[in-house]
């Protein structure tokens, strides 16, 4: 791996959650941030506004270039182009349940799309240049092997979102022993924010508390609320996946908090923001979350969010990035609801763009 001075990071899937606080913290570092953005209808780079660089005034840092994980050849024209030190592939169809009805289109972008960079790279004849990073997802792990689930626990995805990027995962892994490239897989569990996706199961409750706390009469309806995940925040662990591309030898990760909570437990954190005490009662799809004082209903199950095959437990250790990386995830559950409930509140009175 040659070094350089020059500090380029080409990002796609910039617009997204992980996408915008990457963008952010490689600023602070002083990169030239370039990111891959999708021709839409409407505008899709709320998250990024306040980073773009506006030729005319000068302001902002960061330069977008119109692409698709679909497309090859635009792929091949942007790395030339750009001529990255660094690339961080954090596009996708993010959403597990969505795969299941889109299976082939997740497959062509969370899967083939890896490897397309991975090919415009080498097309490019930058293979012994550019640091390559994979958003790799604790989903890999699916159906329970091993607990906690660590960087040599063996794979069981469990959803066509899942299949796809355990094709990434192993493609990165060949490359890198196949043309000695520097490439990582970062194996992240969940992270949430204020900028979370609101059809993501913690910004979905964390909205809807929100629009309670302004008076909204509304029921929220959620699917399998035993479910449990290892929730941390994004604008920590974005860090880690900048920190695997600063290592002598490029390795995979997992990066975790080591705790993982209940997505029923979630939403009664969520409410206690709101100062209300959620209860269950009923079974199955007849349970509901309701508050004893007043006898409010607000959380109903809809069956329509149950997926064909679940993940029931996520549970990670981040034992070898804090060993090697130095890495530890700096912000707690606790912390990550409030911040989430309260900036929600934030959106919706002053109609804010996350909204
Ligand atoms: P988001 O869904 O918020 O962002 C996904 C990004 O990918 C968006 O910028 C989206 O663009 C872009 N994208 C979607 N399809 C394409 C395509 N065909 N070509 C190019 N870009 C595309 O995801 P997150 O920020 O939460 O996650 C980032 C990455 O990390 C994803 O790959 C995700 O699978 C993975 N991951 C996420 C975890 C999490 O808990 N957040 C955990 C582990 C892995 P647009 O805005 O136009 O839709
Ligand atoms: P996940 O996140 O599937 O873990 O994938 P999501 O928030 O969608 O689901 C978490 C768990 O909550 C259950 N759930 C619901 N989920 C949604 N979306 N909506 C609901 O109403 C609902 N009710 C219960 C789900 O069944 C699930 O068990 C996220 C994505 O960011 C992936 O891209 C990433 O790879 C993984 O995290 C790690």
């Amino acid at each position: 791996m040659e070094t350089e001075n020059r500090k380029v990071a080409l990002i796609s899937g910039i617009t997204g959650q992980d996408g915008s606080y990457l963008t952010e913290f490689l600023l602070e570092k002083g990169y030239q941030v370039h990111g891959i953005i999708r021709r839409s209808s409407s505008f899709n780079t709320s998250r990024i506004e306040h980073l773009y660089h506006d030729r005319h005034t000068g302001k902002g840092k960061m330069i977008l270039h119109y692409g698709d994980l679909t497309d090859s050849t635009n792929l091949v024209g942007i790395i030339s182009k750009v001529n990255p030190t660094e690339i961080y592939n954090l596009g996708a169809q993010s959403h597990v349940k969505v795969s299941f009805d889109m299976s082939e289109y997740t497959a062509n972008v969370d899967g083939l799309g890896c490897l397309r960079i991975l090919d415009a790279i080498r097309s490019c004849g930058l293979e012994d240049k550019v640091k390559f990073y994979q958003a790799s997802t604790s989903e890999l792990y699916g159906k329970v092997q091993e607990i906690p689930q660590s960087e040599t626990t063996p794979f069981y995805p469990r959803s066509p979102y899942a299949v796809a990027k355990q094709f990434a995962y192993w493609i990165v892994v060949n490359y890198r022993e196949a043309y000695n490239m520097y490439a990582c897989n970062g194996i992240l569990f969940n992270h949430e924010s204020p900028r979370r996706g609101p059809t993501f199961v913690t910004r979905k409750i964390t909205r809807f508390v929100a629009k309670v706390a302004t008076g909204s009469k509304d029921t929220l309806y959620l699917g399998n609320i035993n479910a449990q995940r290892d929730w941390g925040h994004a604008r920590d662990y974005v860090e880690a996946m900048w920190l695997m591309l600063q290592q002598e030898k490029p390795q995979d990760f997992v990066i975790a908090t080591g705790e993982t909570t209940s997505v029923r437990l979630f939403v009664e954190k969520s409410f206690k923001e709101i100062n209300i005490d959620i209860k269950w009662r009923g079974e199955g799809i007849q349970e509901e979350g309701y508050c004893e004082k007043t006898g409010r209903v607000y959380v109903k199950i809809d069956p329509q969010y149950f997926r064909p095959t679940e993940v029931d437990l996520l549970l990670g250790t981040p034992a070898k990035a804090k060993k090697e990386l130095n890495w530890t995830p700096r912000t707690s559950l606790d912390e990550l609801v409030k911040e989430m409930v309260q900036k929600d509140i934030e959106y919706l009175k002053n109609n804010d763009q996350y909204n």
